[in-house]
């Protein structure tokens, strides 16, 4: 975070959790914030510590040439803007939702006079404005209205640009996100194993996060081959090896008794690999295969 931001004034629409968060760290920095909310009790405990309750949607815009939205889905930000006067404005949408509702929207912020920055959270509400939390945002779009906003925009959180292309930024959350979902999934799996033994579920959590951090170089292995286009360089554990290991890995989850509808489709993706004679590679080529093809 970036408190030492000269304060700037801003209008932020939408108080709900991360709303509500990203609103405290501009007030705590001494920014002269102007919010409006669907339900307007949510803006009391705002306006209490020198936030401007705006009455209106299009009096909350007027006030300030920066805009952020921190809405629930694309929708809502389209209906909350709707007929709202946006010419000269500076739209920083960091309400999460696909790179191409991004897109869309930033041809309909720009028919409307106004330039568009989205953004994606990789944080969560209790992590905004705290010093040293990790929490930061992809940004991506107008380049222009970025730089003009860059310091106010670094004060809740890091500010990582990722482009021009408006759907940069959701593209890099929901892929972050999307990985996360992964992992969720494996220690889901992992949980379910051990579940009716004898071990603590905190002993176990202590190990998955040393296992899952000390594998996470992986991804950079798979970066590399993406890059070069040879796929066998620098493996260690190679596939064949791997989907010997998955065999193991089942009999292990019928045992205990637990489904293995978590790791299958991950497994007979790699399996078809292995049968295509490709088993001295590792799992990238698992990305062609989910293409339909090499890129
Ligand atoms: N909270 C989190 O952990 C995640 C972290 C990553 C980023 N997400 C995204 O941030 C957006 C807002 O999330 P939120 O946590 O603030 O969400 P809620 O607490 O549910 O608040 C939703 C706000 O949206 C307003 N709203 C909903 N529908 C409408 C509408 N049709 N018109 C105008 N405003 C609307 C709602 O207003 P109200 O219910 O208080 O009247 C809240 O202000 C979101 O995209 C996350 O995916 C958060």
């Amino acid at each position: 975070t970036d408190n030492a931001a000269s304060p700037t004034g801003l209008t932020l629409l939408g108080l709900g959790a991360m709303g509500t968060a990203l609103a405290s760290a501009w007030l705590d920095s001494g920014h002269d914030l102007t919010v409006w909310n669907r339900t307007p009790t949510r803006a009391e405990p705002l306006a209490a510590r020198g936030a401007t309750a705006a009455a209106s949607v299009a009096s909350a815009v007027a006030a300030n040439d920066l805009v952020v939205l921190c809405l629930l889905d694309d929708a809502s930000v389209r209906s909350t803007l709707d007929g709202v006067d946006l010419t000269g404005k500076d739209l920083v949408n960091l309400t999460t939702g696909t790179p191409g509702g991004a897109r869309a929207l930033a041809e309909w912020a720009a028919a409307r006079g106004a330039r568009f920055v989205d953004g994606g959270i990789m944080a969560v509400p209790q992590m905004i404005g705290v010093p040293g939390s990790g929490a930061y945002v992809f940004y991506s779009g107008s380049a222009a209205a970025f730089e003009a906003h860059r310091d106010v925009l670094a004060v809740p959180a890091g500010t990582t640009y990722v482009g021009e292309d408006p759907g940069f930024a959701a593209l890099h959350d929901v892929a972050l996100l999307s990985a996360m979902t992964g992992m969720f999934a494996g220690v889901t799996h992992a949980f379910a194993l051990t579940r009716k033994e004898n071990i603590a579920p905190h002993e176990l959590a202590e190990l998955l996060s040393g296992w899952l951090t000390a594998m996470s170089g992986y991804a950079r292995g798979i970066a590399e081959h993406l890059a070069s286009g040879d796929y066998t360089t620098g493996v260690t554990s190679n596939l064949a090896m791997m989907a010997e290991g998955n065999a193991t890995l089942l009999a292990t989850a019928e045992e205990q008794g637990v489904s293995p509808e978590l790791l299958l489709p991950f497994m007979r993706l790699m399996r078809q690999l292995v049968d295509d004679g490709r088993g001295d590679e590792d799992t990238t080529g698992v990305v062609d295969l989910l293409l339909g093809s090499r890129v």
